[in-house]
């Protein structure tokens, strides 16, 4: 409805200032190596890859943290970097695909959605909410915030720190939808309640079927199904017994068809802009585990696509 043709643009991060564990920049490459471009390729898309971003060269020589922020300045000068790489897939008629690397890098893929797609509902698959604002992280890591900075909302305004002031929060609670929530800190319970934000943890998947729970969440954000959706997928939504290579793994996850009926079902709305696979991390656990967890992603990713069983 918005993308005219397959074409998509794909934005490969390795980035992991958000986080303290190395290795999730390893995930990107990992999921070229094993094939993700051909694979699109031959499911009879365009696409434009350039290579990997040169991220590190935005490293700044000293980034004190700022409050409890770590890693302030590079990771605002990365996902600013991010934001103007998507805007541009997107003003050019490409889906945006922003593989990461860590999920602060959201703070850019939904940055730029919105600056081309202010009306974009946002849906976002995770274990954890990432909603800490720069007063409630207990961590300081910004992979654990994003969505707090991207939301709309004068109160979580305020508090934002000036480094990212090239960000504009654009994003209405009311446009935000979660599935898989299984870990979330206290204050961001508070958030999610204070703003009314729709949210499905595995409860909600358990006891409706994961079909309902889609349906239910576009019935929240995209009621008349008319408007562009960005997906924000992490990794560790998934089970750790089928994504085990990620920092942050939580038991109770979603099942392997769970998370690949959330993208077969979103990719059906035909109303996908830009999509997110978020928190691969090449460099945990063992052999086994790593081949699982990146060929899930690519998996994840051509469902978003349009693949489909039969
Ligand atoms: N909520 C915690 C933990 C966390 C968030 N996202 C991940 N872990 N991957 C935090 O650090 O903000
Ligand atoms: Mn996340
Ligand atoms: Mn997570």
């Amino acid at each position: 409805k918005y993308l005219k043709g397959k074409n998509v643009g794909i934005i490969g991060c390795p980035f992991s200032g958000g986080q303290p564990k190395e290795g999730v920049d390893e995930g990107p490459i990992k999921m070229v190596e094993y094939g993700l471009i051909d694979q699109i390729l031959e499911m009879g898309w365009n696409v434009e890859f350039d290579g990997h971003r040169k991220l590190t060269d935005l490293k700044p020589a000293d980034d004190p943290n700022i409050g409890r922020l770590k890693k302030p300045r590079y990771v605002s000068r990365v996902t600013k970097a991010v934001a103007d790489a998507v805007e541009s897939n997107l003003r050019r008629g490409q889906l945006a695909l922003t593989l990461g690397g860590d999920h602060s890098l959201a703070l850019g893929t939904v940055s730029g959605t919105l600056s081309v797609y202010p009306e974009a509902c946002l849906i976002w698959i995770d274990a954890h909410a990432d909603i800490n604002t720069p007063d409630t992280t207990e961590s300081g890591n910004l992979h654990g915030c994003p969505v707090s900075f991207l939301l709309a909302v004068d109160d979580l305004i305020q508090k934002r720190v000036s480094e990212f002031s090239w960000l504009k929060p654009r994003l209405r609670p009311d446009k935000l939808v979660y599935i898989g929530l299984r870990d979330v800190d206290p204050p961001e319970k508070e958030i999610l309640k204070k703003y009314g934000i729709k949210a499905f943890s595995m409860y909600h998947v358990d006891k409706y079927g994961i079909g309902k729970v889609v349906e239910m969440a576009l019935d929240a954000v995209n009621p008349k199904r008319d408007l562009p959706i960005h997906l924000s997928f992490d990794v560790d939504a998934l089970d750790p017994t089928v994504a085990p290579s990620t920092g942050t793994p939580v038991r109770g996850g979603l099942t392997f068809r769970e998370g690949h009926y959330i993208c077969e079902a979103i990719h059906e709305t035909g109303l996908l802009v830009s999509v997110d696979l978020m928190e691969v991390n090449p460099s945990l656990e063992d052999e086994v585990s790593v081949f699982e967890t990146v060929t899930v992603g690519c998996s994840l990713v051509r469902c978003c696509l349009g693949e489909t069983l039969l």
